[in-house]
């Protein structure tokens, strides 16, 4: 029978570097074709060929509150009838900026963007334009979208493809860049020690959901903070993915740790392209048209995109949400767990929140090294076996999964059901 997933893909390859707009996408980690989303509503979405699927993804974090969302929708509806895009301030920007100050505490000014990458980006140049310093610290395995300067030693669609540093970066925009090891106290502490003054911030995802996902542990972020502090670096979170999807406040919230900048991306924009950065007042007050640290966008505080993520962020707040939603992802991961064990597959699982990752390894990776050493090859099998079963998990081994709150026990149920048959053919 012939597939319109394979038709598109076919035809998307001739016109678009690889058939797709987003290297992961294009499976070619996992083989096969990838599939090509109709629709999507609640926690399924269904591909060309009318299949459906329990969706793992929720377009990599935004899709918090399930698919197409009725009040989100409506929101978008009324918005647009409104006009889209007008290149000037609206009342809804304005809304927003001080829903994520309430939210996120460390934030006490905030500008809005159109994607994570421009979000980190952009903190790095505030955190370089403040020290008047050069040096950046990265940690391996961790992703903060594609600036030049970040793409280092990178996770998600580098570390899937084996280019960990891309091609077309200058030498001389990376010399700046120090790779250090995720959770590596005494790295860090050596570092700090030998050129602390030098360096004008550490970038963390807090949570890194590019490498799978690995915790930061607290020693790690307790002593990047009191590094950055004693050396007047500023500490940057990159919450993309974490924010508003760990806990309410972020990883951030939980560590009961102040970084100085904060990113965010994904759940902020309920599906449409926002993103942010923000910090102290003294610190984001070196913006333009304030400072001297320049940015622009035509599409940042896009009306529309606003209207999605306010009433997401709106949805989030209702009382319960993150113990539903981190009690539901607890229940996948502790249920696919069961099944593996249960056929005597060597695997593993962990949550954080709605976010999780799945490790054909013996036990929770806890740095990029112990990542790196699960069972690729068994993945990319339990994967189809899944998909196959209508279950959508991430086309790659190095990326974190997602659940909605509309994951509701009949869905954790049927997926775990799923896995039962997918590790029995890995047994
Ligand atoms: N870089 C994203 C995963 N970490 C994938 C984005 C996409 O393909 O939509």
């Amino acid at each position: 029978m012939t597939s319109k997933n394979d038709d598109l893909f076919a035809r998307a390859q001739l016109t678009t570097p690889g058939g797709v707009n987003s290297p992961v996408r294009a499976f070619r980690s996992v083989g096969g074709t990838p599939r090509f989303i109709n629709r999507a509503e609640g926690p399924y979405f269904w591909d060309a060929d009318d299949k459906r699927y329990i969706d793992y993804i929720g377009s990599w974090g935004p899709a918090i509150v399930g698919h197409a969302h009725p009040e989100v929708v409506q929101a978008v509806q009324q918005a647009a009838a409104r006009g889209l895009s007008f290149g000037a301030p609206t009342e809804g920007e304005v809304l927003m900026a001080e829903e994520i100050c309430r939210l996120v505490p460390s934030i006490e000014q905030v500008r809005l963007v159109s994607s994570g990458t421009e979000a980190t980006m952009s903190a790095l140049r505030l955190a370089r334009g403040a020290t008047g310093r050069d040096k950046i610290i990265k940690f391996e395995g961790c992703y903060h979208g594609h600036a030049d300067s970040l793409l280092v030693k990178a996770g998600s669609g580098l570390l899937t493809f084996g280019n960990p540093t891309s091609a077309g970066v200058l030498k001389d925009f990376i010399k700046h860049t120090l790779v250090l090891d995720y959770n590596n106290v005494q790295q860090l502490e050596d570092t700090f020690n030998s050129i602390g003054d030098q360096i004008a911030c550490v970038i963390v995802e807090p949570v890194a959901g590019n490498m799978n996902l690995v915790r930061a542990t607290p020693e790690f972020l307790q002593a990047m903070r009191r590094l950055c502090s004693k050396h007047g670096t500023v500490l940057i979170f990159d919450e993309v993915m974490s924010g508003f999807r760990v806990a309410l406040g972020g990883a951030q919230a939980l560590h009961g740790i102040t970084p100085d900048l904060t990113a965010l991306g994904k759940v902020i924009g309920g599906g449409l392209p926002v993103a942010a950065f923000g910090g102290r007042t003294e610190l984001m007050q070196q913006m333009a048209p304030l400072g001297a640290v320049y940015q622009a966008g035509t599409l940042s505080g896009n009306p529309v995109a606003v209207a999605a993520g306010m009433s997401t962020l709106k949805l989030i707040q209702a009382p319960g949400f993150y113990e539903t939603l981190g009690a539901q992802t607890s229940k996948l991961v502790q249920g696919l767990s069961q099944a593996a064990k249960d056929a005597g597959v060597t695997f593993c699982a962990d949550s954080v929140g709605g976010m999780f990752g799945l490790y054909f390894s013996a036990k929770v990776p806890t740095s990029y090294a112990e990542m790196l050493a699960g069972n690729k090859e068994q993945f990319n099998i339990f994967f189809h076996a899944m998909l196959d079963e209508g279950v959508y998990f991430a086309p790659a081994a190095f990326e974190a999964g997602f659940v909605s709150i509309q994951h509701d026990d009949a869905v954790i149920e049927a997926t775990v059901a799923a896995g039962r048959k997918a590790f029995a053919q890995l047994a």
